[in-house]
């Protein structure tokens, strides 16, 4: 692959590496030069630097999709359809986080694999058998001894985590049957490059997927994307439906050219664009940057609400720290009481809705704006006011 870089986000952190009060003290945290490049041969759009999964995905994870609403009701509704249109006889899930999706499956239809151990654990403990593996053609063929036929797989927000697409790919083709069906979901480019959402883009998220750059890469494994569906989950997403070459049992969908004109209409196969693109970067920052500096001069009180991996990118980026945000509300245990990787922002722990904690709020986990939204429904009559980055920076 031949990536021409087009975005550079300077230095940051690990975004999931929480740190503890003994940890600030002893000022260990690494911090990477994150860019970004674009392959023009595969379309596909890459970070730049190769950093060790097993760095990433520990013990010591803390990411839990279980603790969004919207999450479970994505994963819910997705479980019930392919029962209904594709009734699999075995499902296997790569990256099933805390089971949110492979909960709503009978235990012996489906299992879990899942590098990270602590997540694992929670899917053992509910009953599901766990590989508490990464992902690779050993593991693969491993589980083929023991499952005879798969004939689902599904990965959602967990390709665009493992750099070698080869062994990804190859793997999966080992363990699908031949009419088996593979089900993809990551991060749409499009959205991303649509919104401005940069912060799509950290160390963990080593690919954000385009159809144009997934349709090339599957071509070279013999898959084919025969449907999709846009997803509103993480700020706009793709699903990705796909057969094997040789499976005639599936027309291709309309919806697959639709996707694809729209990405050569936005100028997803062009350079340019990703040139483009990295100037909309800049005045983000600069505008969120003027945002919060005339707030602050004002004397004026804010918090951040979700401390999302995302928010990592956004908070090195512009340079912000709790000199400008106070501390950021969280959900999830293994965060709270913790401070941010790069900023070093304390995260305490959501309990109850908010009344009057601050003159503004910034939406870290903007992708729930609607759930969020309707929880802090009581604040927001109240005349708070939350700071957004999407699809420009605003108060809103
Ligand atoms: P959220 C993670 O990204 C990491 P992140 C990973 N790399 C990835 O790709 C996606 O997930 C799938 C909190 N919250 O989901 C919970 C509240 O406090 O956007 C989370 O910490 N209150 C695997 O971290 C954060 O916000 C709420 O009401 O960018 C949201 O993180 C809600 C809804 C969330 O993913």
């Amino acid at each position: 692959m031949m990536y021409k870089k087009f975005l550079d986000l300077g230095l940051q952190p690990l975004a999931n590496k929480y740190l503890t009060k003994k940890d600030l003290i002893k000022k260990k945290e690494r911090l990477y030069h994150l860019e970004v490049g674009f392959d023009e041969n595969t379309k596909l759009v890459s970070i730049l630097k190769n950093i060790s999964a097993e760095k990433m995905f520990d013990n010591k994870y803390p990411y839990r999709s279980s603790l969004s609403k919207t999450m479970l009701n994505s994963f819910k509704k997705l479980a019930q359809k392919v029962n209904k249109t594709f009734n699999p006889n075995f499902i296997i899930e790569i990256g099933s986080n805390d089971g949110s999706f492979i909960k709503n499956f009978d235990k012996k239809k489906i299992i879990g694999v899942e590098p990270c151990t602590n997540m694992a654990n929670i899917t053992k403990n509910m009953g599901y058998k766990t590989y508490s593996n990464f992902w690779n053609i050993k593991l693969a063929k491993k589980i083929k001894l023991k499952v005879k036929s798969i004939d689902m797989v599904y990965a959602a927000n967990t390709i665009s985590h493992i750099k070698n697409l080869d062994s990804v790919f190859n793997s999966i083709n080992h363990i699908l049957s031949d009419k088996g069906i593979l089900i993809i979901e990551d991060p749409s480019l499009l959205e991303c490059f649509k919104i401005v959402s940069y912060d799509q883009f950290y160390n963990e998220h080593i690919y954000i997927f385009s159809l144009l750059s997934m349709k090339s890469l599957l071509k070279k494994y013999k898959l084919e994307v025969f449907n999709i569906e846009k997803l509103s989950t993480h700020g706009g997403s793709l699903r990705y439906y796909i057969k094997k070459d040789s499976n005639n049992k599936f027309r291709i969908n309309k919806k697959v050219k639709e996707q694809l004109n729209q990405e050569i209409k936005f100028g997803l196969n062009k350079f340019l664009t990703y040139i483009k693109f990295s100037k909309n970067v800049d005045n983000s920052r600069k505008k969120l940057r003027a945002i919060f500096s005339k707030l602050k001069k004002h004397n004026k009180k804010i918090i951040g609400y979700g401390s999302a991996a995302k928010v990592c990118t956004i908070l090195s980026l512009c340079n912000i720290k709790s000199e400008t945000l106070d501390y950021f509300f969280d959900t999830t245990p293994n965060k709270v009481g913790k401070y941010m990787p790069g900023s070093h922002i304390y995260v305490k722990k959501y309990i109850k809705p908010l009344t009057n904690e601050a003159d503004y709020v910034f939406l870290g986990a903007w992708n729930f704006k609607k759930e969020i939204f309707n929880k802090e429904r009581k604040f927001i009559k109240r005349g708070g006011k939350f700071i957004t980055h999407v699809p420009f920076p605003k108060i809103i």
